[in-house]
């Protein structure tokens, strides 16, 4: 067995593990690949290859870090050591430098100038009311103009001509920064779009992080990322990825963009973005092309779980450390936190619901619950919910606190009512015994 290195190791390893969904019948890139990716994911079957989307040349992966189990394949682990793994790995210490040089797998093959069609590249349209076909599941590689350190980020991008994409970046993005001082040189930003990567990359992408991302992504795999300078661009790209878009932000332009299916679950509206003209078009021989399904788990997974889960878990044991699990479940779009805890003082599950608040701006629920509730099992925490929770004795809201300001159920300012929910069992209050539990059997078994 090699060890994960790229999207195609990585696609072995699916496979080893019985995760991989291989759809051989065609596919139309038009709603229907998003529509069966989806439904891959939220039935837990793993990732899914498409080997012929209609009018495509390549093949189209999707949903790599979809789901729990994903998570814990990309990163090497168990399943209930995901959230140490990444404690340890966003460690600035545990950073592992990028390793430079000449040779890239997608130096292969090279189109630049009037040969560029962004159209001949297999890039869907996903949700039912998307404006057009995005590329979603690319990782904009960047550099500070300042310091020359790297940067990964993802920025969902829209077809709008040949050689044009719209570049969605929100204000505060290390992106944005680096654009702010190319604009107010009146130069342009010169980037690089990775498509196909080895999961530790696209992990690390989707981390707020004070340095180069790639270090994140070499402390996940122990060594460094081989990276390689693009052809058009001064920028350290990921030398084993299946594709790698070049091109660079113009100062002083935007196009309207949009709109995509957002992490909240809801069409967002049409955004005026900066916009990528295309320098360059360079692919691996037989290339995979790569997909995030938006609005579903693997954004969210990517952008709101893996990377938040390590500072819920430093912030919760700051005031107690009786908590033995937690999750921020990707049904939640990144606002619910569950926490699980061997209670010992009744008042101590509302002290640890008041910590989470803290880990991050976004989170607006969170549940806490005792050891015998499955905390990836939504079924389960309805179950504590209903059968633990006394609405007005457990519960605690925190009206006009700050939230994302694209909550739904926040203000355009992001005000909203915070909830602190105690559902652990209050055997003071009445004593129920032991609750009922049928052992899972092994099926095969009986059938
Ligand atoms: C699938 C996915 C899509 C995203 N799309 C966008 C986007 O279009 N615009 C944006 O500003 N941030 C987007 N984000 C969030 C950030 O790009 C990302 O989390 C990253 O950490 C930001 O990089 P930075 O910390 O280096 O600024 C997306 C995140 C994910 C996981
Ligand atoms: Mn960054």
């Amino acid at each position: 067995m090699t060890e994960t290195h790229d999207l195609r190791s990585y696609i072995d390893r699916l496979k080893e593990s019985g995760q991989l969904v291989c759809i051989d019948r065609p596919v139309s890139l038009q709603h229907e690949l998003a529509n069966v990716a989806a439904a891959v994911a939220r039935q837990g079957r793993g990732a899914v290859l498409f080997n012929h989307p209609i009018g495509a040349s390549w093949p189209v992966f999707a949903g790599a870090v979809a789901t729990p189990a994903l998570a814990a394949l990309s990163l090497g682990c168990d399943l209930n050591r995901v959230s140490e793994v990444m404690g340890r790995v966003l460690e600035v210490e545990q950073g592992i430098p990028p390793v430079r040089g000449d040779d890239a797998a997608w130096k292969a093959n090279v189109i630049t100038g009037d040969a560029i069609d962004l159209n001949q590249l297999p890039i869907p349209v996903h949700g039912a009311n998307d404006g057009g076909p995005f590329i979603t599941g690319g990782v904009t590689v960047s550099k500070d103009p300042v310091s020359g350190r790297g940067n990964l980020s993802y920025n969902r991008m829209q077809v709008l001509e040949k050689r044009l994409l719209g570049f969605n970046v929100n204000i505060w993005r290390h992106v944005m920064q680096f654009y702010k001082v190319m604009e107010s040189r009146n130069e342009p930003l010169p980037l690089a779009i990775a498509i196909g990567l080895d999961p530790a990359i696209m992990i690390a992408a989707g981390a707020r992080y004070d340095g180069d991302e790639l270090y994140i992504a070499g402390a996940i795999r122990g060594r460094g990322v081989p990276v390689s300078k693009g052809v058009t661009v001064d920028v350290d790209i990921p030398a084993e990825a299946e594709i790698v878009i070049e091109g660079y932000l113009p100062p002083h332009e935007r196009r309207n963009e949009g709109p995509l299916a957002e992490f909240h679950g809801y069409y967002g509206e049409l955004w005026e973005s900066p916009v990528f003209h295309v320098t360059a078009i360079c692919y691996r021989d037989a290339p995979i092309f790569q997909t995030i399904v938006p609005g579903a788990s693997e954004h969210i997974y990517i952008g709101n779980v893996l990377p938040r889960e390590p500072l819920l878990m430093r912030f919760v044991r700051h005031v107690s450390n009786n908590v033995t699990g937690l999750h921020i479940p990707p049904y939640g779009n990144g606002f619910l936190a569950i926490v699980q805890m061997q209670k010992g003082n009744a008042g101590e599950p509302k002290n640890v619901a008041l910590a989470a608040f803290t880990a991050h701006v976004n989170i607006k629920k969170v549940i806490v619950v005792d050891e015998d509730i499955n905390i990836y099992d939504p079924a389960d925490i309805l179950w504590a919910l209903t059968n633990r929770v006394d609405w007005g004795r457990d519960t605690f809201l925190v009206p006009g606190a700050l939230g994302h300001e694209m909550d739904p159920t926040a203000d355009v300012h992001g005000i909203h009512t915070k909830i602190g929910i105690d559902a652990t069992y209050k055997p003071e209050r009445r004593a129920y015994g032991e609750r009922i539990r049928y052992p899972d059997v092994d099926l095969t078994q009986y059938i």
